[in-house]
C-alpha cells in the first residue's frame, strides 16, 4: 500500500462515523501522490500523519434560555486544525446538521484554501448544531453570547480568528463580537465579517460570491468564453449565492435559478436579485415566496431538480454533496461548460469524475471560494493598521488574489503532470506551502 493510502486508512479507522471528513481527506491526499514521489522528506517528517490530525479540538456545552423560558442546550465546536503559516482562521457554522466530522472536513479544507490565498492564515473551523431559523433576535443573541462565553478563551486576534459560514452572518458576528469585547475588555480583530461601524471591511459581505465569479471568469477566458450572455444556475440563496449572482449579472450573465433547502425557483427572464435580497437578507423568508412577487417564475419543491435546468455555467453555493452524479450527468447532457464551487465540497467525488471525463471546466471549492477568507485576511490587515480601505481598493485586491490563485493552481497542475486538473493543482499548491512551513518548524 502506498504511503498516501496508508494514511487514508488510518484516518478512516481513527475517526469513525465522520464520512465528510474521510471524503475531504481522501480527495486531497490522493492528488498529492506526484508530490510525495519527489519529496521523500515530507514522508520522513510525517507531514501527512500530522496534517490530518487537528492541533486542537474543543467541544463545549452551550446552554441558553428561549423566549418561553425553557432551557435549551446545544453543542459548540472549534477545531484548530493547522497553524503552520498563521493564526487559525475559518468560519463558524450554525446548522442542525453540524457535528464534529463536518467541522473537521471544513477545517481540513480550510488549511489548503487559506494557504492558496497567499496570505498568512492557518486553518480552523467551528460552529454549533443550533438552528437560527425561526428563532427571535433575542434568542439568537442569547445563544451567541453563551457560545462566546466559552469560545473566547480559545481565540484571539493573533491566535484564532473565526468568521461566518452557513447560519452565521452579520447579526451573529455582531452579537459574538459584543460578548467577546465585554468579557476580554479588548477591542481587537478577533472575528471577521464585522459590521462596517466596528472594524468590518468593505466587500467582505460580497467577497466569496464575487471571488467565485472572478475565478470562474478567468477559467472561462482560457477557453475563449465569458459570463457575458451565459445562462447561469446557482444553488442556494444565502450569502455566497446572492453575491455570486450579483457579480455574474454585472458581467452580463442571466441567472435563471436559485434555491434554498426546501426548493428552487426558475425565472426564465432572469432572477430579480433585489427580491431575493429582500426575502433572504431582510425578511428571512423562504425562496418559494419569490413566485408570489414574480408570478411568471416557477417554484419547485426539493433541491436537486435545480441541476436539470439547462445552463452554460453552474455554481453550487449551498452545501456539501448537493451536486451528485445524477445532477452532473444532467448538466453535461444539457451542454453545461463550467462548474464553479461556491460552497465547500458541494460536488460528490462521482460528480467530479463526470465533469472530468466530459471536459467540463471545474473550479474546485478550495480555490474558487477562497475570496471570502482572503478578504477576511484583508480585514485583519486593516484592523492591525487601524484603517479602512475603500470598496474599490478591496475589490481590486480581491480580484488580483483570485486571478493569482487561478494562475497558481493552473501552473501547479501543469508542473505536476496533471494539466487542466485544477482540483489537483489546488491541493498540491495549497499543500506544499503548509508542508514546507511544517518542515521548517520541526516536529510540533
Ligand atoms: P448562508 O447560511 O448564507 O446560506 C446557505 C444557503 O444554502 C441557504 O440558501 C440554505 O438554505 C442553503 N442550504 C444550507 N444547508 C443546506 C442543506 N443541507 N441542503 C440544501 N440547502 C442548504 O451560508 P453561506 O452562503 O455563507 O454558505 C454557503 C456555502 O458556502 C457553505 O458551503 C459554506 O461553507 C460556503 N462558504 C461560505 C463562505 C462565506 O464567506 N460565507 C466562504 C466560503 C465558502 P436554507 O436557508 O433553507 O437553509
Ligand atoms: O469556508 C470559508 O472559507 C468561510 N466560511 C470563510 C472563513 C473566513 O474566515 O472568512
Amino acid at each position: 500500500m502506498s504511503y498516501v493510502q496508508e494514511v487514508i486508512q488510518q484516518v478512516i479507522s481513527r475517526n469513525p462515523g465522520e464520512p465528510e471528513f474521510h471524503q475531504a481527506v481522501k480527495e486531497v491526499l490522493e492528488t498529492l501522490e506526484p508530490v510525495l514521489q519527489v519529496r521523500r522528506d515530507y514522508q520522513q517528517a510525517g507531514i501527512l500523519e500530522r496534517i490530518v490530525e487537528p492541533e486542537r479540538q474543543v467541544i463545549f456545552r452551550v446552554p441558553w434560555v428561549d423566549d418561553q423560558g425553557r432551557v435549551q442546550v446545544n453543542r459548540g465546536f472549534r477545531v484548530e486544525f493547522n497553524s503552520a503559516i498563521g493564526p487559525y482562521k475559518g468560519g463558524l457554522r450554525f446548522h442542525p446538521s453540524v457535528n464534529l466530522g463536518i467541522i473537521k472536513f471544513l477545517g481540513f479544507e480550510q488549511i489548503f484554501k487559506n494557504s492558496l490565498t497567499g496570505t498568512p492564515i492557518g486553518g480552523g473551523k467551528g460552529g454549533s448544531d443550533f438552528d437560527p431559523k425561526g428563532k427571535s433576535d433575542g434568542e439568537v443573541m442569547r445563544f451567541c453570547q453563551s457560545f462566546m462565553t466559552e469560545l473566547y478563551r480559545h481565540i484571539g486576534a493573533n491566535t484564532d480568528v473565526p468568521a461566518g459560514d452557513i447560519g452565521v452572518g452579520s447579526r451573529e458576528i455582531g452579537y459574538m463580537f459584543g460578548q467577546y469585547k465585554r468579557i476580554r475588555n479588548v477591542f481587537e480583530g478577533v472575528l471577521t465579517g464585522k459590521g462596517l461601524t466596528y472594524g468590518g471591511s468593505l466587500v467582505r459581505k460580497e467577497a466569496t460570491g464575487y471571488g467565485l465569479v472572478f475565478f470562474v471568469n478567468e477559467m472561462l477566458a482560457d477557453r475563449g468564453r465569458s459570463f457575458d450572455g451565459a445562462t447561469v444556475v446557482i444553488s442556494g440563496s444565502g450569502n455566497v449565492a446572492i453575491y455570486a449572482a450579483e457579480k455574474a449579472m454585472q458581467l452580463g450573465a442571466k441567472v435563471v435559478a436559485m434555491s434554498d433547502s426546501n426548493g428552487y425557483v426558475y425565472d426564465a427572464e432572469g432572477i430579480k436579485l433585489d427580491t431575493v435580497k429582500q426575502l433572504k437578507e431582510v425578511e428571512r423568508k423562504r425562496i418559494r415566496e419569490y413566485v408570489n412577487i414574480h408570478p411568471r417564475a416557477e417554484y419547485h419543491e426539493g433541491c436537486k431538480g435545480i441541476w436539470n435546468i439547462p445552463c452554460d455555467i453552474a455554481l453550487p453555493c449551498a452545501t456539501q454533496n448537493e451536486l451528485d452524479v445524477d445532477g452532473a450527468r444532467e448538466l453535461v447532457k444539457n451542454g453545461c461548460i463550467a462548474v464553479g464551487e461556491g460552497a465547500n465540497m458541494p460536488s460528490t467525488p462521482e460528480a467530479i469524475e463526470v465533469f472530468k471525463t466530459n471536459g467540463v471546466l471545474f473550479a474546485p471549492a478550495k480555490a474558487a471560494n477562497a475570496g471570502g477568507v482572503a478578504t477576511s485576511s484583508l480585514e485583519m490587515s486593516q484592523n492591525s493598521m487601524r484603517l479602512s480601505w475603500s470598496f474599490e481598493e478591496v475589490e481590486s485586491k480581491l480580484r488580483d488574489i483570485m486571478i493569482n490563485i487561478y494562475r497558481n493552481v493552473r501552473e501547479t497542475a501543469r508542473e505536476y503532470g496533471c494539466e487542466g486538473d485544477l482540483l489537483a493543482g489546488a491541493n498540491i499548491a495549497g499543500f506544499i506551502k503548509v508542508a514546507d512551513a511544517m518542515l521548517a518548524q520541526g516536529v510540533v
